[in-house]
């Protein structure tokens, strides 16, 4: 984005007009709404804060915080080992790339396996599917390759979420749908609610929330029966294919249809469509990964995405073949690893990492554990698990446990109210930072190293100084990495080794990141608004001679939750399902308190299907309360006709952790209160139900 900086401060902002975004003239109401944050809008933390004796927060020089911090951890260490400290990277992490680098590096040279993120309550759905599937290497088409696209429970218009996760493409998300449209090819939606990515669909099934295994499993059921299924590539690449058709054999489209209540002849037609496409691709966003059985509900979309071929084969072209790390890719499968079955295990539960993280559903028992190991010092860097994972009667007492609480944030959020430290974190345009995450995700080559537009306020600190100082304290030396997804710290060889006593110049750790990039370090340096390289051709190689990697496709236990699944008997006694969605200007905790998020959105309304909130008698701005098994919310109903019956659809992070009888006064309402970690957990990742959560509804008083 272009930015206009006046007396050393941000004043207004605009989409870049230069021609050398990848995403072209674009800009999201979030990089509006960050220009007032940087200002110090929404309470922007400029002091950090320490717990007093009386148990208020109050404020101490950041300095000083961060030594005792090293003291006490050091202390812990001592004591109790390196696994007594846990980490949680949270999505404002994401947003700092040195920050998140300087964080493994610590996390690595301590030594504990407590890494946990919001990855684990958000889609790792897709974790497990890579540890008990495998991976095919040359990846997914891209959107603007593709002529069919079948994307379950996401809406990137909205969210602009994208690959790796979802398969939109990220940044400006109409383009990679509209791109797809031009071409003539289709866009299918699953999504019980007429999103406004549905603008785009030419077919949108609007399921029950929490079917979404059975209506995949009925897809690929119906690729095999009609042969219609790409054998070639299953036969080259995928073991189980026997496996699978018995296993979906009791997935007619009929039953599927019958369970997730749906017209038969949609997923007919998804399949058929699917049966025709050459460049096909099928994902999903949140949705599926939230709802009941959202592992096997992910390993289906997957299915389905193999069986009709969805993968970029030898000879086709990557768009985006990466800058500062050049990548080759391959037409290979990667087997599955199975990493949750093998050590370091956690304390409360027999699994293992993902992704080299630990469940963050299972951090409050990983504190509670009777156990020399449990977690005795948290470290939340840009997150509010607290608020995230939900069930805070149960997560909240389990945090006051912890010796050491700390929150590294520009805000004091849900969680930062329970911290003995809430250290206060500079922002974008204050500091350095290199285009590591979006390197080979941009639509099109493209890099850039950004040096401060402003100071940042002086009691405010670097997210990677906060972790090198901490480090430093402790006496510990770090060796700064390129660090990406699906690398294991220690096994890095290459590294910066950082002094113990003199902080690293910010723009060194950059040139570091650098190192192997096509485009030189210095003259990344030198266009301050980004590269573009040169455009070199980059084509999806064979695999080696050789090469064994297969993608399983039905190991034993994916055969038992489709057969447990097809005898499950369908919960009826909820007359609701409570869905997940997103707002426009906010990023889950972020920014939800800026102009535009609080002017659309006082309170987060509980949005139904208009009919039937008429048979519950009730209108629009009334007060409702939400009932699950589990807990009870109260907030303000809105009809909004693009919802099936039968769903209510509210947006996470509102309101206060635990509700006050005044949802105005308290601006929205926690559904994490509605969410149990302790029932209807998935294996695994033990990931909650975050969406399809039964529930009743009704007028309040
Ligand atoms: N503006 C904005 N952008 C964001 C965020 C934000 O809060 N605001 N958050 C960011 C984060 S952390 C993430 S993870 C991404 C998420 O990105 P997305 O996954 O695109 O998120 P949502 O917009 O919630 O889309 C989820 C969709 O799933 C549907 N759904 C709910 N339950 C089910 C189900 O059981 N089955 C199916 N098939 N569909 C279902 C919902 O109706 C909804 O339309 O967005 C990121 N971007
Ligand atoms: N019921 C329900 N629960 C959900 C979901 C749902 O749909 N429904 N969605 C889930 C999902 S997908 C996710 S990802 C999680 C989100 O869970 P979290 O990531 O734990 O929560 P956020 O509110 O995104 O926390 C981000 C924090 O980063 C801070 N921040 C912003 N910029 C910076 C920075 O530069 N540096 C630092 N240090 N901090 C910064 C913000 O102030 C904010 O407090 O919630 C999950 N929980
Ligand atoms: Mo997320």
């Amino acid at each position: 984005m272009e930015v206009d900086v006046a007396d050393g401060r941000l004043v207004a902002a605009r989409p870049d007009s230069s021609g050398i975004s990848p995403y072209g003239a674009y800009l999201c109401p979030k990089g509006l709404a960050a220009i007032d944050f940087h200002n110090g809008a929404e309470n922007r933390l400029l002091a950090s804060l320490a717990r007093q004796a009386d148990g208020t927060l109050a404020p101490i020089a950041t300095d000083t915080a961060i030594n005792q911090i090293a003291e006490r951890l050091k202390a812990i260490v001592e004591r109790h080992g390196p696994r007594a400290v846990a980490f949680y990277h949270g999505t404002g992490a994401y947003r700092s790339v040195l920050g998140g680098l300087m964080e493994r590096a610590f996390q690595g040279a301590l030594g504990t396996p407590n890494f946990f993120s919001s990855m684990t309550i958000d889609q790792s759905a897709k974790w497990v599917t890579m540890a008990r599937m495998g991976v095919m290497a040359s990846g997914r088409h891209v959107m603007r390759d593709a002529d069919l696209v079948l994307l379950a429970g996401g809406n990137p218009l909205v969210s602009h979420q994208g690959a790796p996760f979802a398969l939109a493409e990220p940044g400006a998300p109409a383009r990679g749908f509209a791109a797809v449209k031009a071409a003539g090819g289709r866009v299918l939606l699953v999504d019980p609610r007429r999103s406004e990515t549905a603008r785009f669909a030419d077919l949108l099934i609007q399921p029950l929330p929490g079917h979404d295994a059975e209506i995949f499993a009925a897809i690929a059921h119906i690729l095999l029966r009609d042969g219609t299924y790409d054998a070639e590539f299953a036969e080259r690449h995928c073991v189980q294919l026997d496996e699978l058709r018995a296993a979906l054999a009791p997935f007619t489209p009929e039953v599927a249809a019958a369970r997730a209540d749906v017209p038969v002849e949609q997923i007919e037609t998804a399949a058929r469509w699917l049966g025709e496409a050459r460049r096909p691709i099928v994902g999903s966003g949140t949705g599926p990964s939230m709802a009941l059985h959202s592992n096997l509900a992910d390993h289906c979309i997957e299915v389905v995405n193999v069986l009709a071929g969805g993968y970029r084969r030898v000879g086709d072209t990557v768009r985006n073949p990466g800058t500062l790390r050049r990548k080759p890719a391959f037409e290979m499968a990667v087997s599955p690893t199975r990493s949750f079955e093998q050590e370091p295990f956690c304390v409360s539960a027999a699994t293992g990492q993902l992704m080299g993280e630990m469940p963050t559903a299972l951090l409050p028992r990983e504190i509670m554990a009777d156990s020399p190991d449990r977690i005795r010092a948290l470290i939340v860097f840009g997150g509010d698990p607290l608020m995230a994972v939900g069930d805070p009667r149960l997560a909240t007492p389990a945090f006051e446990q912890l010796d050491l609480l700390v929150s590294l944030d520009s805000r004091l959020n849900a969680t930062g109210r329970h911290a003995d430290y809430v250290i206060a974190a500079s922002q974008p345009f204050e500091r350095h930072d290199i285009s590591v995450p979006g390197d080979a995700l941009y639509p099109t080559p493209f890099v850039q190293y950004a040096t401060p537009l402003v100071a940042k306020p002086a009691e405010v600190v670097d997210d990677w100084a906060f972790f090198w100082q901490l480090a430093s304290g402790m006496g510990i030396a770090l060796t700064f990495k390129f660090w990406n997804y699906g690398l294991r710290w220690a096994d890095i060889e290459e590294g910066l080794p950082l002094a113990l006593d003199t902080p690293p110049d910010p723009e060194d750790l950059c040139r570091f990141l650098a190192n192997a990039s096509s485009v030189p370090f210095d003259v990344i340096k030198a266009h301050p608004g980004g590269v573009v390289p040169e455009p070199a051709l980059a084509v999806i190689q064979p695999a080696p001679d050789g090469w064994q990697g297969r993608l399983e496709l039905c190991p034993p236990d994916v055969a038992g939750e489709l057969t447990s699944l097809i005898t499950e008997a369908p919960e009826t006694q909820w007359p609701f399902r409570l869905t997940c969605r997103r707002i426009l200007h906010a990023v889950n905790g972020a920014f939800r308190h800026s102009r535009e998020a609080t002017r659309r959105h006082p309170v987060n309304s509980a949005f139904c299907n208009p009919e039937d909130l008429a048979e519950l008698g009730i209108d629009d701005g009334d007060l409702v309360e939400i009932s699950s098994p589990h807990g009870s919310i109260r907030t303000l109903a809105k009809g909004e006709d693009r919802l099936r019956r039968g769903v209510v659809s509210m947006t996470h992070m509102f309101g206060p952790l635990i509700s006050s009888d005044d949802v105005r006064a308290d601006g929205g309402a926690n559904v994490g209160q509605l969410v149990s970690l302790s029932e209807t957990i998935e294996a695994i990742n033990y990931m909650p139900r975050l969406s399809g959560i039964p529930v009743c509804l009704r007028k309040a008083g």
